[in-house]
């Protein structure tokens, strides 16, 4: 017990899952893993910590998108100023069904939106590629956290950078591994595995009083 606790839901959008059939859903995110992400955030909220919630928020020309790119198709890398670039399917555009969070958002002191520069993805809920900070820390430091427990969407991608900028900022950092889902199974175990070598600690299942003992 000590420092104060907060929560990071990452990305938990309808566009990343299989319960809303989005664009870009990731394995393993049907409704039995959205009901179960729920119920771990209603917990939380309801022990008073607070929760925080990122949100993937692109313009419809985002230089994410393959769609952006002539002849590309998704999922290709190609370099965008000296940048491997991942290219998605259209996916989460600002103001659409499936860019909603899809867990109660009456449960988040506040939602921190990223990869609103349609010239910079932004998998970090800190800052984006080029170096823009988001709310995230602000927030975080206002609210007098410094000890972040997260979860979401995507192992791979957004949890882990978001990991590693809130590790870099100076916060403690706590993954639960069981409310995660990754787009695919070799880079999300790399990713776990770099998220613990850069200092944080996994935890395999969501206990909310090894979370609020912490
Ligand atoms: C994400 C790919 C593209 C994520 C966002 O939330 O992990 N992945 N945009
Ligand atoms: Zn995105």
């Amino acid at each position: 017990m000590g420092e104060k606790t907060g929560i990071i839901v990452v990305d938990l959008q309808g566009d990343f899952t299989e319960w809303r059939a989005g664009s870009l859903a990731v394995p393993g995110s049907g409704g039995d893993f959205i009901k179960k992400v729920g119920e771990a955030t209603a917990i939380v909220h309801t022990s008073g910590l607070p929760v925080l919630g990122s949100q993937d928020w692109h313009p419809a020309d985002h230089i994410s998108f393959y769609t952006s790119h002539p002849g590309k198709k998704p999922f290709e890398a190609i370099e965008i100023d000296g940048r491997r670039q991942v290219l998605w399917p259209p996916h989460c555009v600002q103001g659409t069904e499936n860019a909603r969070i899809v867990v109660d958002n009456n449960l988040f002191l506040a939602i921190v939106q990223k990869g609103r520069d349609r010239r910079y993805d932004s998998y970090s809920a800190f800052q984006d590629d080029g170096g823009h900070k988001t709310e995230m820390e602000p927030i975080l430091r206002r609210t007098g956290i410094e000890k972040v427990v997260l979860y979401g969407i995507a192992t791979d991608y957004c949890v882990r950078a978001t990991v590693v900028d809130a590790l870099r900022a100076g916060f403690q950092v706590i993954v639960i591994e069981e409310l995660c889902r990754g787009v695919a199974p070799d880079t999300s175990r790399a990713a776990l595995e770099e998220m613990k070598e850069g200092g944080a600690s996994i935890l395999q299942k969501f206990d909310i009083d090894r979370i609020k003992g912490l």
